[in-house]
């Protein structure tokens, strides 16, 4: 395991896209339509806005009136990979135009970290302007109001330009994933206090750990105290164990790889779900380990690209084969299934892209085809349920395949980026030089 914390070498993120292309897969092209397509809608309909309701075709944006670019900044670093030039250039422009921080407004410190933060600092990486850097540093000083508890633990919650905070319970995701942006500002503005801050929440996250090493669904970040002891890998845990992977590997961090070794064992002994028909992980108590819940969804099926990433590829191809299972038996993947008698306990599809970027790590990581070939269907059925002439809808149910007016801002940043990469040559994105970001932003040591 610890030579997947290999040190990244500071080799350019991408390769030019266009010219490593292989002439008889035209999956690449495909994807690039699509990205086109999606990105035509936001333009036409919520420019300037965070998200594009579909089929309203009007604008959403997340604090009323105040929009942050949610889909310009999450989608610009995918334009760059794809070789959509001009369609970067114009999401550059109204970022730089119009972007600003200084709003009166009570942002979600985990979102706007893991889409802006994240979104502004690989843009940085990518073209090295130093206006992406001016920005992301504006950001990340407003949000540092948020890590001021007694803990030391982030509120959910910060007001952009009073830093006034709110929602003192937290969950170990949004706890938890920070360290990868913000370590990262802290070393292009060598300005440490961002990574000793960020590294601080997570480390005492991290210490209120169970006796048996699991985490819980909710603490109260004043007092520390546990508010919801049930211990999954799914909504409000997930990305917190693999930040804990990602940050050891991009830092070089032994503190952190410490962390996920310890965190690991006890996740694959007490969440893992040995069943006859395949592997799972459902919900337990974290003090006790007894079982109290049987769901898997969209959210778990980040596990098996982290899983393989740390070198244990065939616990995540065993449960890459229950995730291709959750797609085949709908068509497309429920939000939320129960998995021990395949009932849909939540039937929506919010366009998320965990699954195709499981696939995409296994593929690349072992080079076995089958991964392509799922990701392959998880693409033809985005296309053929979600695809809107305005752009791509999240579905009410999978079920009766009704649309749901949201086109998310990571369908571009993750989804199709992943379903990208699967397909385009492996050189294009050099996995020992780059870490992404939980929304998909490749992040790279240049320190
Ligand atoms: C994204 O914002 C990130 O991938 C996050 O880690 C989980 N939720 C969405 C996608 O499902």
């Amino acid at each position: 395991m610890m030579s997947a914390l290999l040190a990244l070498a500071s080799a350019p993120a991408f390769a030019e896209p266009r010219n490593h292309v292989a002439p008889d897969d035209h999956m690449p092209e495909r994807v690039r339509e699509a990205v086109r397509h999606a990105w035509q809608g936001y333009k036409q309909h919520a420019w300037g806005h965070d998200d594009l309701n579909p089929l309203s075709r009007t604008p959403h944006d997340w604090y009323a009136g105040q929009s942050l670019l949610m889909t310009p900044v999450d989608s610009y670093d995918t334009l760059v990979l794809l070789g959509l030039t001009a369609e970067a250039a114009e999401a550059k422009q109204l970022i730089l135009d119009r972007l600003s921080f200084d709003r009166d407004v009570s942002a979600q410190v985990f979102e706007v970290t893991i889409r802006l933060l994240g979104g502004l600092l690989s843009a940085y990486q990518l073209d090295q302007d130093p206006r992406w850097l001016t920005l992301a540093t504006d950001l990340g000083t407003r949000l540092l109001p948020a890590f001021n508890s007694p803990t030391g633990m982030p509120y959910r919650f910060v007001n952009l330009r009073t830093g006034a905070v709110k929602d003192s319970v937290s969950n170990p995701a949004e706890i938890g994933t920070l360290l990868l942006e913000f370590g990262t500002l802290a070393k292009l503005t060598q300005r440490p206090e961002f990574y000793d801050t960020a590294k601080r929440a997570v480390t005492e996250l991290y210490k209120r750990r169970s006796p048996l090493g699991l985490v819980g669904s909710a603490i109260n970040v004043r007092s520390g105290a546990w508010v919801d002891s049930t211990s999954h890998v799914g909504a409000g845990i997930d990305s917190y164990y693999e930040y804990l992977f990602k940050s050891a590997r991009l830092f070089q961090d032994l503190d952190l790889g410490l962390m996920w070794r310890e965190s690991t064992g006890p996740m694959n002994r007490h969440l893992a779900d040995e069943r006859f028909e395949g592997l799972w992980y459902g919900q337990v108590n974290m003090f006790t380990g007894e079982r109290v819940g049987t769901q898997f969804g969209a959210l778990e099926a980040f596990l098996p690209a982290v899983l393989a990433l740390s070198g244990d590829t065939k616990r995540a191809g065993r449960l890459m084969d229950s995730v291709a299972r959750m797609w085949t038996t709908f068509g497309i993947e429920p939000e939320v299934l129960d998995y021990s008698d395949m009932r849909m306990d939540y039937p929506g599809y919010e366009l998320r892209p965990e699954s195709m970027e499981s696939a995409y790590y296994l593929y690349r990581l072992t080079g076995d085809k089958r991964y392509q070939q799922m990701g392959r269907e998880m693409f033809e059925a985005i296309e053929k349920w979600t695809k809107y002439e305005t752009g791509y809808a999240a579905l009410k149910s999978v079920r009766t395949k009704e649309k749901r007016d949201r086109m998310h801002s990571f369908l571009i940043a993750e989804t199709f980026k992943y379903a990208y990469l699967l397909f385009a040559p492996s050189e294009t994105i050099n996995l020992t030089n780059v870490v992404f970001n939980t929304e998909a932003h490749p992040l790279r040591k240049t320190w």
